[in-house]
């Protein structure tokens, strides 16, 4: 994952202002949208890691996990919910729910997202 490596590593130098995923919520760019509510949207992932790869994004603005408050208990459970029904219903063999956060930890997008991989068999430990 040396691109995923560079990409993540420059993201954080370059951080936008107004996301990409922002931009899909407002439909300012395509995106192959499988669920929407008031609170929370998933699309399928631009560059798959898996025959399933979808992501999760809360509608509001929350840049990483680590950015998170405890005021957003709430929906940072909503969105773990909302992941495992997505999930449960396309990977009945099994899924992985992830967040990547910060450089070191592959983020390249700003805007908290949890992945949903699945489809196939995963590896451990992830690179
Ligand atoms: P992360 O590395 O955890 O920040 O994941 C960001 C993911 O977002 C990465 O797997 C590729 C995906 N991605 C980036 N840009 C787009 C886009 O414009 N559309 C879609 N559908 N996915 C995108």
């Amino acid at each position: 994952c040396t691109n995923e490596i560079n990409r993540a590593q420059s993201a954080k130098r370059n951080r936008p202002m107004v996301t990409i995923f922002e931009q899909i919520i407002k439909r300012e760019i395509p995106a192959d949208i499988v669920y929407e509510d008031e609170k929370c949207l998933a699309f399928k992932d631009v560059n798959p890691q898996a025959p399933t790869h979808l992501l999760l994004i809360p509608k509001k603005r929350i840049p990483m996990i680590s950015d998170a408050v405890d005021s957003d208990q709430e929906l940072l459970g909503y969105l773990m919910l909302i992941a495992r029904r997505l999930a449960n219903e396309r990977l009945q063999k099994g899924y992985r729910l992830v967040i990547n956060n910060g450089p070191d930890g592959c983020q390249s997008v700003y805007h908290l997202h949890i992945h949903i991989l699945g489809g196939r068999q995963l590896g451990w430990p992830p690179g």
